[in-house]
C-alpha cells in the first residue's frame, strides 16, 4: 500500500479503500437450509448476531473446488467513467463461485468470491440508472449465497430476493437513486463468515454531474482471514470461526491475499 501511495505522485485520484469490519454486529445465524448436507457443522444460537458461541467449520472437498492461480484483484481493474448525460438501463451479471487459491505462495485457502477475485467486481453506474442484476451461484458452491448492495434502498440492500442455493439464479432490478460509493457483500446465512472468505466489493454510483476528473483510479479494499492455523503454515488452511468472533485475523490483506 505504501508502495503504491509513494510512487504515485500525480494526485488526485479515487482511492477506493475500504476497511472490512468483521465484528459482532452482522445480521443473522447461520441456517441449515443454507447448507449442503454434511459440508458443514454450525452450533445456532439464538440471540441476534453470530453472537460468541457461534461455531463454523466447514469439511469439504477441496479437490471438487476449481482452482485459481491469483484471487486478487487487480488494483487498476475498474471501469472508466461513464462520461454519460443520461439515465439509462444497465445490466449486470455477477456469479458467485468458491474457489481454492493463495493467500501467500504454498498456503491455500477456500475463498468464496463474486467472480473469481477479491474484492469481486467494481460496479459502476449513474444516478438515476435502473440496475438489472443477476447473481449466478455456481453449482459447485458449498452454500447459497445472495448480495446485498447498500446502494440500494430496500429490504436487505437486496439480499432477500437474491439468496440463491448453488445452481440457481435470480435476478434484482433496482433504481441507483442515491450516488455514492458503497460496499456490497454476500448476505447470505451468517454474513460476517461470507465476507470474511471473500465475499464482497464496491459499487460506485456517479452523481448526474460526473465526478472530477482524475488522473488514475485504484480499488483496493482490505479484508481478514481467520484461519485455524497460525500466520505463515504452509498447505491449506481451514476458515476458524472462533478467530472471527474474536476479531484476531492470521492475515490482514488487500485485494485478497498477501503483497509479494
Ligand atoms: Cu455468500
Amino acid at each position: 500500500m505504501k508502495k503504491i501511495i509513494k510512487t504515485r505522485k500525480y494526485l488526485p485520484y479515487i482511492f477506493t479503500l475500504l476497511f472490512v469490519s468483521l465484528t459482532n454486529n452482522c445480521l443473522a445465524n447461520e441456517s441449515s437450509q443454507h447448507h449442503r448436507k454434511n459440508s458443514y457443522s454450525s452450533k445456532i444460537t439464538t440471540n441476534f448476531g453470530p453472537g460468541d458461541h457461534y461455531q463454523h467449520e466447514m469439511h469439504i472437498d477441496i479437490s471438487k473446488f476449481k482452482k485459481v492461480a491469483d484471487i486478487s484483484k487487480k488494483a487498476d481493474d475498474l471501469p472508466n467513467p461513464l462520461n454519460r448525460n443520461k439515465p439509462k438501463k444497465v445490466v449486470l451479471v455477477l456469479e458467485a463461485v468458491e474457489v481454492i487459491s493463495k493467500i501467500a505462495p504454498n498456503i491455500r485457502y477456500h475463498y468464496w468470491t463474486f467472480n473469481e477475485t477479491v474484492p469481486g467486481p467494481f460496479l459502476r453506474v449513474r444516478e438515476d440508472d435502473t440496475v438489472e442484476l443477476t447473481l449466478y451461484n455456481n453449482k459447485s458452491s458449498s452454500h447459497s449465497h445472495a448480495i446485498d448492495l447498500h446502494a440500494v434502498t430496500g429490504p436487505g440492500g437486496g439480499k432477500s430476493v437474491t439468496e440463491v442455493e448453488p445452481g440457481e439464479m435470480k435476478t434484482l432490478t433496482f433504481k441507483a437513486t442515491t450516488p455514492g460509493l458503497y460496499i456490497y457483500h454476500c448476505a447470505a446465512g451468517n454474513p460476517a463468515t461470507h465476507i470474511a472468505n471473500g465475499m464482497y466489493g464496491m459499487i460506485l454510483v456517479e452523481p448526474k454531474q460526473g465526478l472530477s476528473k482524475v488522473d488514475h483510479e485504484f480499488y483496493v479494499m482490505q479484508g481478514e482471514l481467520y484461519t485455524k492455523q497460525r500466520l505463515g503454515k504452509k498447505g491449506f488452511q481451514k476458515f476458524n470461526s472462533r478467530k472471527m468472533i474474536d476479531e484476531r485475523p492470521e492475515y490482514i490483506v488487500f485485494n485478497g491475499k498477501r503483497g509479494l
